[in-house]
């Protein structure tokens, strides 16, 4: 039944798994409201994505999009108001047992048969210091997903295994980076439309290239522990691409 409560085998599952499948989360027909507002990502790609797998040797108009990145708000801001984004926040708030808040939301298309992995990686990777165990991700695809076309893995209990230490694939020019966990720990979940997956910001996950004759379409909605002030540091890794620039900044360090 869609919008159910969290019951306490989620929350207990979560907190030793690092991970959590929600099946048959949301209605089907709020699934077709999203896939409808935001189309316009696809279609306009250039103007209001980035290519999450942007790379080296490709200048910025010819990128080939293998990961569509764009904002869902951005392109239709009446998403704070739906109830699967309220439902994510409370169902999110009890898997992390406090209480979490909205924070940015991404999606991410990966073209028929010419996608990209998203490589491993952990949320945490990629934020600062700051949100340290205070953030949670809700995936939530826009149609059935299996190994195919790019569902989710995880690294079972991989969220008490620390930060581990992310670079940047040597082929990559936007901010995509990768990390090597003990994947003899590997879940895979295929799940079908109106399923979610939620995950700890330390969760190692990650999503195959897409090898089928759609395109993969999903929707990530991270959220934090409400007065989260800012991100803080951030980690040597972490590299800041602006893809409407052009501008890429990387840490003194590197
Ligand atoms: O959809 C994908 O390819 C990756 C999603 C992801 O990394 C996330 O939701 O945190």
């Amino acid at each position: 039944m869609p919008y159910r409560e969290p019951i306490a085998e989620d929350v207990a599952f979560f907190e030793q798994h690092g991970w959590l499948v929600v099946e048959d989360a949301i209605e089907l027909e709020d699934l077709k409201l999203v896939s409808a507002n935001l189309e316009v990502i696809l279609q306009k790609k250039h103007k209001l994505a980035y290519d999450w797998a942007w790379e080296k040797g490709a200048s910025r108009e010819e990128r080939a999009f293998k990961i569509v990145q764009g904002s869902p708000t951005f392109v239709w801001p009446a998403i704070a108001e739906t109830r699967f984004r309220r439902w994510m926040i409370s169902f999110g708030s009890a898997l992390m047992n406090t209480e979490v808040e909205f924070w940015y939301d991404q999606f991410l298309a990966k073209p028929p048969r010419d996608g990209a992995p998203t490589y491993w990686h952990q949320d945490e990777g990629y934020w600062g210091r700051n949100l340290i165990d205070r953030g949670i991700t809700c995936w939530m695809p826009l149609h059935d997903v299996d190994e195919r076309n790019g569902c989710m893995h995880f690294i079972d209990r991989g969220h008490r295994d620390g930060v581990l230490e992310h670079r940047q694939p040597e082929h990559i020019q936007s901010d995509l980076l990768l990390c090597e966990p003990d994947v003899a720990r590997m879940v895979s979940c295929p799940i079908r439309a109106g399923s979610v997956t939620f995950h700890h910001g330390k969760t190692p996950h990650m999503t195959p290239a897409n090898t089928s004759d759609s395109w993969r379409r999903a929707v990530t909605t991270h959220m934090r522990k409400i007065g989260s002030l800012g991100e803080g540091d951030h980690y040597p890794w972490k590299v800041y691409v602006n893809q409407r620039t052009g501008e890429r900044i990387v840490p003194p360090s590197r």
